[in-house]
């Protein structure tokens, strides 16, 4: 919004010349949900609490967990307000790639929102069936992706790190892609949601780093430099991946150990569904495994955890995620959750190095 109000009147002061730069409004959208989720943050925590709206711990977890019951959750509320609030203020409001990432994020928001209510408020448990829970996630993908294949004509070749010469095109079968993506990192991101800031170090890491991605991929100078395919109208990605960083730094300010608050499945399902879309957009989907080594280490050892289970009866990890296999090991919360970020920060820069390898 302010693009249109200030950047007409460069005529009279060229300072605000400034709102047609990228950079800067990634920043501006980064600084505003930043701050807009630590001005609000500590008032949102008392509005739980009065609430109620407290975390149910399962019996079955750590026991290091139990103290943690009742600690404010659906925190994720106030990272989508406050990511909202920045893209609708520093965004390009005629891209259409930004308003299909708010689709998804606000779209699987909803999704995670119903499971927390029916969990927190409603004390059920179980929250939303997975045989709800996930044919509407399967709906979102699919909405998402034709309306990027028709309406916005986007190119359905699969582009594959190292290797430029190969990059076939998948016609229709490009939607198989967009939801195993975007379902896939939701569901991933949310598994990952264990430990006290332990989704929120990778996601800022990897939102950081699909900013620089798209940054490349929607400048045509940069795109040839590096030999990558440019997306005309990508670049302005950088704008809602500077807003879900800020946003999501804002509130790793109080979900740092000791959490003051969880995200609940409305932050993790859609910051995980958010990063799937901006990973197609980019161009960079199979980059994803790499940016988001963490969110798949998680995964693969819930699936390899649950083979062996059902085939043996025995467990390859003491419990999975993989991040409760080490709390029982006895390493304490803090240092499991540091040396994941340090493994999401590895694997970010050695995807961003793949550019230059090719
Ligand atoms: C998402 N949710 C946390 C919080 C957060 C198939 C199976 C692997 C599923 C998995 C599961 O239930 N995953 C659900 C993980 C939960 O966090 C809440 O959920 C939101 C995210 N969706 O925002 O609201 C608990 O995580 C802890 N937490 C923190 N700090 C945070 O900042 O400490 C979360 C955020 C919170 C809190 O304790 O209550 C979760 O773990 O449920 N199940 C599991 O992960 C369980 N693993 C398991 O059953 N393993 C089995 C089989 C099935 C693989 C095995 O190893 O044999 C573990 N999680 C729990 N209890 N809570 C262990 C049992």
């Amino acid at each position: 919004m302010l693009y249109y109000f200030l950047y007409p009147l460069r005529v009279d002061f060229t300072l605000f010349n400034v709102f047609k730069y990228i950079t800067f409004r990634t920043f501006g959208a980064l600084m505003t949900a930043l701050l807009l989720y630590l001005f609000l943050g500590k008032a949102f925590i008392r509005y739980l609490q009065q609430k109620q709206i407290g975390q149910f711990i399962r019996e079955e977890g750590p026991q290091s967990h139990m103290s943690k019951k009742g600690t404010p959750t659906m925190g994720g509320l106030l990272i989508l307000f406050s990511v909202g609030v920045s893209v609708l203020l520093w965004g390009h409001l005629e891209n259409a790639y930004l308003w299909l990432v708010l689709f998804v994020l606000f779209g699987f928001g909803a999704i995670g929102f119903y499971d927390d209510y029916k969990k927190v408020i409603k004390k059920e448990n179980l929250g939303l069936q997975a045989r709800i829970k996930f044919p509407l996630q399967v709906l979102l993908s699919l909405i998402a992706g034709y309306f990027l294949l028709t309406y916005l004509d986007f190119s359905t070749e699969l582009l594959v790190p190292f290797f430029k010469n190969i990059h076939p095109d998948l016609g229709w079968f490009y939607l198989f892609v967009v939801f195993l993506v975007v379902v896939g990192t939701s569901n991933a991101v949310n598994l990952t949601d264990g430990l006290d800031g332990l989704v929120a170090g990778p996601n800022i890491i990897a939102f950081a780093t699909y900013g620089v991605l798209v940054y490349i991929v929607g400048n045509v100078r940069l795109a040839n430099y590096l030999q990558v395919i440019n997306i005309p109208g990508a670049g302005e990605l950088a704008v809602i991946c500077g807003a879900i960083v800020g946003g999501i730094l804002g509130f790793l300010w109080y979900n740092s150990y000791p959490a003051q608050i969880f995200m609940g499945d409305v932050g993790s399902l859609s910051v995980g569904a958010a990063l799937g879309m901006v990973a197609i957009l980019a161009k960079a989907e199979i980059l994803l495994i790499l940016i988001g080594g963490v969110f798949v280490l998680e995964t693969v050892s819930v699936i390899t955890q649950v083979i062996s289970f059902k085939l043996t009866g025995k467990r390859i990890f003491r419990m999975a995620p993989i991040h409760h296999h080490f709390e029982l090991k006895g390493w304490a919360e803090p240092k499991v959750i540091v040396r994941f970020w340090i493994i999401s920060l590895m694997l970010s820069l050695i995807s961003l190095a793949t550019l230059k390898i090719r």
